[in-house]
């Protein structure tokens, strides 16, 4: 064992009886499977104490070597979200004006999206993720992350499931590039955007997508 590791005893788990956890594993996807990406927000303010503990909720994400090699940074300021929008929207009419593929743009077709993000200043906020490559430490010395992608990604699960159980609608919005968000958000370069996300409430009369999940046999395999 390395001379490093200190250990504590696991007093937070809990073991509940087993008509309990079927009951709970059936609860929690009744309740998330009523998660819905929006993209029509309120201007409706969230108090910001929610946001605080689902910010918190996500930092309790797995990841590469305790590292926690994320970044969130909580954007509410009308002007940011502002530049954040004319950014984004300049990117996304690149995108689908001329970078995204014909098989791109069909994909996407059943969403409904276009170069229009008028979202970006309506929510309340915006929670711009980054993920960084390495960590600076106290002293000024670098020490490399792991698996940055896949702990970024965990931890925002965590938050986009947190904020969802809070009674909140999120948008996951990916404009691409986003380099754009270290200048604005005044981010170094090794921390890369990672993803958008937009928090609010939905507009009343709110509208979705009609689409569906993957059945279970189609996502999973029991051998
Ligand atoms: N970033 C663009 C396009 C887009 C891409 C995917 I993949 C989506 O699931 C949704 C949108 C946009 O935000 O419109």
């Amino acid at each position: 064992m390395n001379s490093e590791a200190r250990f504590t005893a696991l007093t937070s788990y809990r073991q509940y009886p087993p008509e309990e956890m079927r009951q709970r594993a059936a609860d929690f996807y009744a309740d998330i499977r009523r998660r819905r990406t929006v993209r029509d927000f309120s201007d409706q303010p969230v108090d910001p104490e929610i946001i605080q503990d689902c910010l918190l909720a996500a930092g309790t994400a797995p990841n590469g070597a305790n590292r926690q090699p994320w970044h969130f940074v909580v954007v509410s300021d009308p002007a940011l979200k502002r530049r954040i929008r004319l950014a984004a929207e300049e990117e996304e009419q690149e995108f689908y004006q001329r970078r995204a593929s014909q098989e791109w743009l069909e994909a996407l077709a059943p969403l409904g999206t276009d170069a229009h993000k008028p979202f970006l200043e309506m929510a309340p906020y915006l929670i711009a993720i980054f993920a960084q490559s390495y960590t600076v430490l106290a002293d000024g010395r670098k020490v490399k992350n792991y698996y940055v992608s896949e702990s970024v990604g965990i931890a925002t699960g965590f938050l986009i499931a947190a904020l969802h159980h809070a009674g909140l609608a999120t948008l996951t919005h990916t404009p691409s590039p986003m380099n754009f968000l270290n200048e604005i958000l005044e981010r170094p370069a090794h921390e890369r955007p990672f993803l958008l996300l937009v928090v609010g409430y939905p507009a009343s009369g709110a509208q979705v997508p009609q689409i569906s999940k993957k059945a279970l046999t189609e996502i999973a395999t029991f051998r």
